[in-house]
Parts: structure tokens; sequence; C-alpha cells
């Protein structure tokens, strides 16, 4: 459909700044799998060669695995020249909400490590308010759930701890956590006042606001029918 073109578009002109000899950050969700998807093709057919990816979640490390591209640990690597994720929501100021996919805590780690940070989006990711409409996500030691919902609700926020669909239960991270998706009545005018102030709350491990981290925004939009990259 639309948004589907709308992300194949701007994922594959976010594979365009991917150049031989790169340690690349793979993002999670839909968006950066097709990017991770589009690089497996350009690395098979030789158009790429010697890129080293750096992925953010398990979805990232099975893909890699199916498309026979070689990853490295956080640890293991120097560097990361670029790395390319998705969002939830982006600002004007390009301050994002992510972990939409429950992947923020590495998506974070691989985006401040990295050179230059690129993020896709189809164009419903735009907002001029973070949160008025996508929940913040914010990743919480199992045995803190409550605590960290009671003092995000004396923050303004209405905490839900994110259950699972195909699990009984609450969603479990891949570093083992919970998620709690937090509304904030008029949305985060102050992203990185409100980013710093979550983090510091004990049982907290990450939240999904990424404030000024992100280099370049590559919008998917269809334009008379086509779809075009901004
Ligand atoms: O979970 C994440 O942070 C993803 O990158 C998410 O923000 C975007 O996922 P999508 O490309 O499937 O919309």
């Amino acid at each position: 459909d639309l948004q589907d073109r709308m992300k194949q578009a701007v994922a594959a002109a976010a594979t365009e700044q991917i150049k031989s000899g790169m340690v690349v950050g793979l993002g999670s969700g839909s968006t950066a799998a097709l990017m991770i998807q589009a690089l497996g093709a350009k690395l098979k057919s030789g158009e790429l060669s010697d890129v080293v990816g750096v992925t953010t979640s398990f979805q990232g490390e099975v893909l890699a695995a199916e498309l026979g591209i070689p990853l490295k640990s956080l640890n293991a690597i120097e560097r990361i020249d670029l790395a390319i994720d998705g969002a939830d929501e982006v600002d004007p100021a390009f301050q994002l909400i992510k972990g939409g996919g429950a992947c923020h805590v590495q998506e974070k780690l691989v985006a401040v490590r990295a050179e230059r940070f690129v993020v896709v989006v189809d164009s419903t990711k735009l907002v001029d308010t973070l949160n008025l409409s996508f929940l913040l996500p914010v990743e919480v030691l199992p045995g803190a759930w409550r605590q960290v919902q009671a003092q995000l609700a004396a923050m303004g926020g209405d905490a839900q701890l994110r259950m699972a669909v195909k699990k009984a239960g609450p969603v479990v991270t891949d570093q083992g956590n919970l998620v709690l998706d937090v509304k904030f009545a008029a949305g985060i005018s102050d992203p990185a006042e409100l980013e710093a102030a979550i983090n510091n709350l004990p049982g907290v491990l990450e939240n999904g606001l990424f404030v000024n981290i992100t280099d370049q925004v590559l919008v998917g939009e269809i334009v008379d029918g086509e779809p075009r990259v901004r």
C-alpha cells in the first residue's frame, strides 16, 4: 500500500549513502528492515563490499544472518560510520520518539556512537509536537515497573505496561526488560528535559526520546501517485 511504497523509497535512498568499507548501524522496525534487505542485495551483487553491520535488535541479527551481512558487536568495533534507523515520530527540530518496536535501548547506543545518524520515515511520522499521538516507550527493569509507573504519574505521564500479542503477559525486550508506554496530556514540548528526567528514575534503563542525535531525516512520500524522497 502507499505507506509501504513510501518506506521502500526512503529505505532505498538511505542505502545509497552506504559505501564499501563502512561500519553501518542497522536499525530496527519495518522501514529499517527494507534498508537492510537493500544492503544485502548490494553486497550480493558486488555493488558494495567490506561492509560490517552493527545491529540494534534480534530482528536485525536474524535478517543479517539470512542475508549474509557480516556483523560485529558494539564492543568489537572502533567506530560506526553511518547508522540508519526508523522512527515513530519526528518533530520539526528532528527530535524523535522511537521504540515502537521496543528496540530503543540498542538503537540509541548505535545512534549516538555513529558519526552520522540518518532517520528514514514515511511522511505519516512527521508531527509538530511529540507524543500527541504516539506513546513514549520507557524500558524498565521487570521488578520496578510499578514504582516507575507511579513516578511517571507524578510527572504527569499516564504509563501502561506494554502487553504482548503472541505471548501471554507483557512484552519482554531483547535485554529481558519490560516496556511502559507513556502519554503526557499536552505532548512533549521539551524533549531534552524530559528525556533526562525519565532516564534518571531508578529502574529505568532507557526511553524512546532521541534528542539532538539525528543528522538527517529522509522522508518518503507519494506525489502524483509516485513515491518520492526528500
Ligand atoms: O522501534 C523503533 O524504534 C522503530 O525504528 C520504529 O521507530 C519505526 O518502525 P517502522 O519503520 O516499522 O515504522
